[in-house]
């Protein structure tokens, strides 16, 4: 069976991570979260990548795919070694410039059928204010001022642009993210009741 996938786009803190547990919760698929696979190979011991994956996530900029999409082949390929019913997955974060769209069709096109995006829309300021009350917590390297605001200029830069170009295709399903978690997760729900 080929791997069946969800993109999850939105700017930094848009929900993206707290939407995709609850997906997991109800319907049988596998949460890949390429910041989060970007940041166990940046604390790998002995990774060849780590301090470029470290710079670029301070500076708020996007990692070369060939990392990004190696990362995530693994991710999906050793998901559906263990259990061959797991060809689901919610790739959150990912693609994020073309670059990243490019690296995706050279490796997986053909490989894994894209079904839809799921783009969490929120405002500039709603991001912020997320991340910056995250980040008293989180010991995230990227939840501060000076990272926050280089993580929206590259967001607003580069990944719209994607989420414009699959919106041409008609793959994009718009959530709005600015309502409260629970809110937000009926929307998701409506969308896959149907298509999920
Ligand atoms: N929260 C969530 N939903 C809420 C709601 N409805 N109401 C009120 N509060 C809500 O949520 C963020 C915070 O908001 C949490 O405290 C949550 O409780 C609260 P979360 O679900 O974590 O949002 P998410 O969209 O996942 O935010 P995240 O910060 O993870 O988004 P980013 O896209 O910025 O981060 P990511 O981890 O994807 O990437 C980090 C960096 O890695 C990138 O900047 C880049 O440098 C690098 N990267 C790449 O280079 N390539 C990739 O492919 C991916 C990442
Ligand atoms: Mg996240």
């Amino acid at each position: 069976m080929k791997p069946q996938v969800v993109f999850v786009l939105g700017g930094p803190g848009a929900g993206k991570g707290t939407q995709c547990a609850k997906i997991v919760e109800n319907y049988s698929y596998t949460h890949l979260s390429a910041g989060d696979l970007l940041r166990e190979e940046r604390n790998r011991q002995g990774s060849e990548s780590g301090q470029l994956i470290d710079r670029y996530i301070k500076e708020g900029k996007i990692v070369p795919v060939e990392i990004t999409i190696n990362l995530l082949k693994t991710a999906m390929e050793e998901t559906m070694k263990k259990d061959e019913n797991k060809f689901r997955f919610l790739i959150d974060g990912f693609p994020r410039n073309e670059d990243n769209l490019q690296g995706w069709i050279k490796v997986m096109d053909g490989k894994a059928d894209v079904k839809f995006i799921l783009f969490f829309d929120c405002s500039t300021e709603v991001c912020i204010n997320r991340c910056l009350e995250r980040g008293k917590s989180s010991g995230r390297t990227d939840d501060n001022k000076e990272s926050l605001e280089k993580r929206i200029q590259t967001y607003l830069q580069s990944t719209r642009p994607i989420i414009e170009q699959y919106e041409k295709q008609g793959k994009v399903r718009t959530i709005d993210a600015s309502c409260s978690v629970s809110e937000v997760f009926t929307d998701v729900k409506s969308v896959f009741d149907r298509e999920g």
